[in-house]
């Protein structure tokens, strides 16, 4: 029976799984960077493969047995390429973070220029965070967007790059609703002498369906988690061309990281086997879908979408202008009837990024489990009329109530839920 093991051996465990089991089920999960896999790639991350260790690569390990650990490895390598065309790929970073970190070691020396965007605009903290080593080590020159179009200035870009020659220009970002133009970037990059790297941990998923235009031709590096839109386990991977495969490899191992985490390089492998079928197309466009509808509705309701609209699976709200109401008060609202969401700065906010005018939704999770615009508009409804009135008990309840109906007519690992309530029993 289903983590029946478990229970007898870690109750306390049993009951945290269990719990977040039904939570996951019960919530609306409206983080952007958030998603359910397959109960296959569960499968593969929770097997025996996590007790092999596998320094090194396919066929060329530091270790004795690693037969069987190499066909899972070549099998995840080989459908990553195929899936975004790159010329060489590693599949063994642990998070986007160390992905990120390991181009950097290859690419960069300490005190080189990276220019990234601002953290504020939508960039990410491993793209000049202070606290982070992109921070500590590289020169950091950063860069936003316009205040107008709250989207990315790509003449402001080219003058900055001009002016700060910087080594390498990162694009990508984890809170930017528009398509990001990866061929002017290239451009920019190609005018001062620059590197290209892209991270794009978000829309991965977007650009294996031909949704977002692909960075793969025109980057020297592409790094990515694998589960965001991509939709399989919590990891990283770096594409890049063949004449940077070996510096690359050897940053991430030895440089970055030890032994690769087998069990779930077969879980991505899973997930990109998964990804090169035709409906995972189908999924990725109702994921946009779904985005444009929620963020369409809540427009309708008043609320003033950052940029006007989103081309991808996110938008950020800003909640401050719309609701009165931070972008901290309308999560906690917002939990408290079972929407998940992330407080988030938004463009020139002048609030701290612990408080926040914003919001920001993505629906690639909701997208997961069957929801379609139907439903997207059923949540706006839902969101706004909590945000209006985030202190009424009668409102909060009501919501709470609709959102129960929704998750009961869109139901999330109900086998693996029934399973472990035989258990508990
Ligand atoms: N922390 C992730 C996000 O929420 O966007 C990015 O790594």
């Amino acid at each position: 029976m289903f983590l029946k093991t478990l229970r007898e051996v870690d109750p306390e465990i049993f009951d945290i799984i269990f719990d977040e089991t039904r939570r996951q089920h019960e919530n609306i999960e409206l983080i952007a960077s958030e998603n359910f896999t397959s109960e296959a790639v569960l499968e593969a991350q929770g097997s025996v493969l996590t007790n092999k260790y596998a320094e090194g690569y396919p066929a060329a390990r530091w270790y004795g047995g690693c037969e069987n650990v190499d066909r899972a490895e070549g099998l995840a390598i080989e459908r990553a390429k195929k899936l975004f065309g790159a010329e060489h790929v590693n599949v063994q970073p642990h998070s986007g973070t160390q992905a990120n970190i390991a181009v950097y070691l290859a690419a960069l020396e300490v005190g080189d220029g990276l220019m990234a965007m601002d953290l504020a605009c939508g960039g990410h903290l491993t793209h000049g965070h202070p606290l982070n080593i992109s921070g500590r080590f590289y020169r950091i020159i950063p860069y936003g967007v316009s205040r107008q179009s709250e989207q990315i200035d790509y003449d402001e870009l080219a003058q900055t790059a001009r002016r700060e020659k910087p080594k390498m220009i990162l694009a990508g970002a984890s809170a930017y609703p528009r398509t990001i133009d990866f061929d002017t970037f290239k451009e920019i990059a190609d005018s001062v002498g620059a590197l290209l790297m892209v991270d794009m941990a978000h829309i991965a998923g977007l650009v294996a369906a031909g949704l977002h235009p692909s960075p793969v031709r025109m980057s020297d590096y592409v790094t990515t988690t694998t589960h965001k839109t991509l939709r399989g386990p919590r990891a990283g991977m770096i594409l890049c061309k063949e004449a940077y495969a070996k510096r690359i490899d050897r940053d991430v191992f030895p440089g970055n990281q030890g032994g690769p985490l087998m069990h779930v390089i077969a879980a991505k492998a899973v997930a990109l086997k998964e990804a090169l079928e035709p409906r995972f197309k189908e999924y990725q466009g109702q994921i946009v879908a779904n985005a444009r509808t929620l963020a369409e509705e809540l427009a309708g309701l008043g609320y003033r979408i950052v940029s006007g609209g989103t081309d991808n699976h996110l938008m950020l709200v800003d909640v401050l202008t719309s609701r009165s109401i931070t972008g901290k008060a309308a999560a906690t609202a917002l939990d408290r009837v079972k929407i998940t969401v992330n407080k988030n700065l938004i463009p020139f906010d002048e609030k701290s990024p612990f408080v926040t005018s914003g919001i920001r939704l993505g629906t690639p999770a909701a997208t997961s489990r069957g929801m379609k615009e139907p439903e997207m508009k059923k949540i706006a409804a839902i969101i706004d009329a909590t945000l209006s009135a985030p202190e009424d008990e009668a409102v909060i309840e009501k919501s709470r109530r609709q959102i129960a109906e929704l998750t009961e007519q869109f139901p999330l690992y109900a086998e693996r839920r029934e399973a472990m309530a035989l258990v508990a029993k």
